[in-house]
């Protein structure tokens, strides 16, 4: 067969759309640069209500803005260059750019990052408008309630609980497909020692963001349950504690610094060795660093709490932690300065912004290694000295080396080449405004400045800092303008850069100029780390379509699946296509909770309804089919099956990633169970405000865990029955657990319902409550799930040897019956022994 018959189908099968159509796609690199560009677009905004802040501040008593106007404005630049900028720009990147240094064609789920991109722009532009109506959010990035619960009334904290929750169920979905795609999207060979420092980081961090989304998004939820419903999870009265907020939001909140600075610190790992030209120094010692880090970050949170009156003993552990994280921080920043030193360095623009992301950095960890010392804090906490502190770090920590990666990787999106003399201008506007701009917050910090203020009095000192940090935020802006006309300016007349223009190492520069949709022209053997450099005649034989999958006999879609550590063949996997349905998922997903916000429940509901419709549309349609023959030919004499269940399947593996996601955000709901248990005398309480506070009883939630472990050992046998080909006793096992599935979800609403609790009560009453609604709609999905692999046998797309649906299935619940198992243990029998 010849080579160019084979290129043709392979670029038939990964075109992409066309004219309208073109918003269908569903590729890794349409979808990784939209996710850019938007999360990029979310950064300009936020950076015009910086200057807005800024113009506001330059000069004392000023009231240009109103301190309403200011709050909404403080708070919403906060949580987009949080939420909306940080830490999707990075998932962004990773979704271009992952795939093609493991010279996979694709992630394995191409249309979840789709959906979870659209989520993301709408869920963003929601947020955002808030703003143009002037009902934003005003609590500060961190939501403190009763602030945010018994002081402001409006939508503007609705606004940021929904819709910042939605887009991180968002972010959670591309974690979970980053995850996968590094561990099972690789080339044959790659072992996991060999894989590109960028995938290391991107693993951290995608699990990193798998534990730390989750306790916020329990915690918006209880915050929401209070606004909406009125439960009292942070009302101190009904003896809720705003202490729990701030656990479960640090918890996420220093994670997520982390978050959005190892991405960045991986994006020079790739940077230095090109332009060292060396392989990157202490490989080992950076993995382990950012494992480590990755770790500690966990340990670290009540150092944001550290003037909240806790004991003493709890500061100085976290206190002393929290300067352990230098070590591991500092050991990969000394491994890039050892690169840098070892070879022989070319000037570039990319580079002068990665040596300013690091210096920038290193002053903002010293001032970290300031506040961390619990005694300093007290002076400088929620001072102005903060501000400069967090913007040093965020800065250096992620701006500078995002700019240096739009750089680097610029050609490789484009063809075309950024200009280093227009680069080496924004570059000095941006060094020499940043520090400009917030060197003085921290003299106008320690000598006395709060943060969050919208004015201060003249003559205290504050004046000339201020005016000062005003004009170096312009000149900040500047260089940033001048990156954006270089990004913009029309290049049509610049000639197509060389392939491998940087001549890196590794493997995502084997493109072609200009790119070509299929990924990679044929899935290469990877032996060494920096395979451009060390492996022969690669370019050529990639090309020559020698390797893997050179082929599209089928006009499918198709990638390499390998095993997680030794990267051995083991699958070749079908992706799908393009499609409008995740767009409308997303919408759908959209408008439950935006609708939700405004409390118009029937449209919401509507909106569910359509929501669930698209998503299982899709499901039906794109996942787990059966495929035309059993096994397929990839090239050089290898043969792989095409299709595959149980662990080696990369559906089992979102599952089971997912199902941690899903257990750390109930364990978080169980863990405000016991914090309240901790900050009362007597908890469960017997009467509060003359009437006696009733409990659920012991019998039901019991009955609930019996029925549960019923539907569960009838979900494993029919997943045997379905494997043995026994139809019959298949679905008669799905009616068993399906029944008591259904009996327990009753019983477990009938325990508290039946004894009256009231979950406006009293907070224990509410975090009973809180449990048990999770608990029930994780039963209402389990039975969904099980009604769907029926249908699914019912229609011919499941059958004894093609049973990934219920292999899947029953992964969910074996998590579902730990969670019904721990609901009903901690309702039901913890009064007993408290
Ligand atoms: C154009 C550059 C920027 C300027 C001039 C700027 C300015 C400011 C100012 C003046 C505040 C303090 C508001 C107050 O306490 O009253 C602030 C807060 C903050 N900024 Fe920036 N900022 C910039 C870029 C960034 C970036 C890139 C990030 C993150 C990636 C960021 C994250 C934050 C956060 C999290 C807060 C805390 C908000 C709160 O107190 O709730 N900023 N910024
Ligand atoms: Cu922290």
């Amino acid at each position: 067969m010849s080579t160019e018959e084979q290129t043709e189908r392979l670029l038939k099968a990964w075109e992409t759309p066309r004219g309208w159509r073109y918003w269908s796609a569903v590729n890794n690199s349409e979808v990784g640069l939209w996710y850019t560009l938007t999360a990029f677009a979310f950064f300009l905004f936020g950076g015009v209500l910086a200057l807005i802040m800024r113009i506001q501040l330059a000069v004392p008593d000023n009231n240009w803005l109103t301190p309403d106007q200011y709050n909404q404005i403080f708070t919403m630049h906060g949580s987009v260059m949080m939420f909306l900028f940080a830490v999707p720009i990075l998932e962004a990147i990773s979704i271009m750019l992952l795939p093609e240094m493991m010279g996979a064609r694709d992630l394995p789920f191409p249309r979840l990052s789709a959906y979870g991109f659209w989520c993301f722009l709408i869920g963003g532009i929601f947020v955002c408008g808030s703003l143009f109506f002037g009902v934003g959010p005003r609590g500060g990035w961190f939501m403190y309630p009763p602030m945010t619960t018994e002081y402001q009334t409006g939508v503007g904290p609705d606004i940021w609980l929904l819709g910042l929750s939605f887009i991180e169920v968002a972010s959670i979905a591309a974690a979970v497909e980053l995850i996968v795609g590094a561990l099972k999207c690789r080339p044959p060979g790659m072992r996991l020692n060999l894989i590109p420092l960028y995938a290391w980081y991107i693993l951290v961090v995608a699990v990193m963001i798998l534990f730390a989304f989750p306790p916020l998004i329990a915690g918006d939820l209880l915050m929401e349950l209070e606004r909406a419903l009125d439960w009292p999870f942070f009302d101190a009265d009904r003896g809720g504690d705003p202490m729990l907020w701030q656990h479960l939001f640090w918890i996420f909140g220093h994670p997520e610094v982390y978050i959005v600075f190892l991405p960045s610190i991986a994006l020079v790992a790739m940077i230095v060795p090109t332009f060292a030209k060396t392989p990157m120094a202490g490989y080992g010692w950076i993995v382990l660093a950012a494992v480590g880090t990755g770790f500690l970050s966990f340990g670290l949170w009540v150092h944001h709490m550290f003037t909240t009156g806790l004991p003493g003993i709890t500061i100085g552990i976290f206190s002393a932690a929290s300067e352990a994280v230098a070590i591991p921080t500092g050991v990969q920043i000394f491994c890039f300065i050892a690169t840098l030193l070892i070879g022989r360095v070319t000037k570039s623009v990319c580079l002068l912004f990665v040596l300013a992301g690091l210096a920038t950095f290193i002053i903002g960890g010293l001032t970290g290694v300031m506040v961390a010392i619990a005694p300093f804090d007290y002076q400088a906490h929620d001072t102005y000295f903060i501000v400069g502190h967090l913007h040093y770090v965020l800065v250096g920590g992620t701006i500078f080396p995002i700019v240096a990666g739009f750089y680097y990787y610029y050609p490789f999106v484009t063809g075309k080449q950024l200009s280093e003399r227009l680069g080496t201008l924004a570059f000095w506007l941006m060094l020499i405004g940043f520090n400009v701009a917030f060197f003085p917050m921290h003299l106008s910090g320690l000598w006395g400045m709060p943060r969050r203020v919208y004015t201060y009095p003249g003559g205290m000192g504050f004046d000339l800092p201020n005016l000062i940090s005003s004009g170096g935020a312009f000149v900040l802006g500047a260089g940033f303008v001048v990156l954006l006309w270089d990004v913009l300016r029309p290049k049509g007349k610049q000639p197509l850069v060389k392939r491998n223009l940087w001549n890196a190492g590794t493997l995502e520069w084997s493109g072609q100029v200009p790119d070509k949709p299929w990924g990679i022209r044929s899935i290469p053997i990877i032996t060494t780390r920096y395979p451009l450099w060390e492996q022969e005649n690669l370019l050529t034989d990639i090309d020559e379509g020698k390797f893997y999958l050179p082929d599209a006999e089928e006009g499918l879609r198709e990638t390499m699946v390998t095993s997680t550590v030794d990267a051995e063949p083991m699958q070749c996997l079908r992706v799908p296509g393009p499609t409008f349905l995740t767009m409308f998922a997303a919408l759908f997903t959209g408008g439950v909770f935006i609708f939700s916000t405004y409390h118009w429940w029937i449209a919401a509901g509507i909106s569910g309804l359509l929501s669930f419709g698209t998503i299982v549309t899709w499901l039906w349609t794109g996942t787990a089919l059966i495929p035309e023959k059993a096994t397929k030919d990839v090239g050089r004499g290898l043969t792989l099956p095409t299709y595959v269940s149980g662990p080696s399947a990369v559906g089992w593996w979102a599952m089971f990633i997912t199902m941690l996601g899903d257990m750390t955000a109930f364990v978080s709901l169980v863990f405000g169970y016991f914090f309240y248990w901790t900050v009362h005398d007597t908890f469960p309480p017997t009467e509060f405000d003359g009437r006696s506070v009733a409990g659920p009883g012991v019998f039901w939630p019991l009955a609930t865990i019996g029925l549960s472990v019923i539907a569960w050992g009838s979900v494993i046998a029919a997943r045997h029955l379905n494997r043995r080909d026994r139809p019959v006793g298949f679905y008669l096992s799905l009616t068993v657990s399906v029944t008591s599935a259904g009996l327990a979800a009753a019983s477990l609403f009938w325990g508290p319902y039946a004894n009256g609790m009231d979950p406006t009560h009293h907070v224990y009453s509410a975090s009973v409550c809180v449990l048990v609604l999770w608990t029930i709609v994780h039963l209402v999905v389990g039975v969904v799930m099980l009604l769907y692999c029926g249908a699914r046998r019912l229609a011919g797309r499941m059958d004894a040897t093609h049973d990934a649906d219920i292999v899947n299935v029953t992964l969910y619940w074996h998590f579902l019956v730990l969670t019904v198992a721990m609901t009903g243990c901690v309702i039901g029998l913890f009064p007993l022994v408290a």
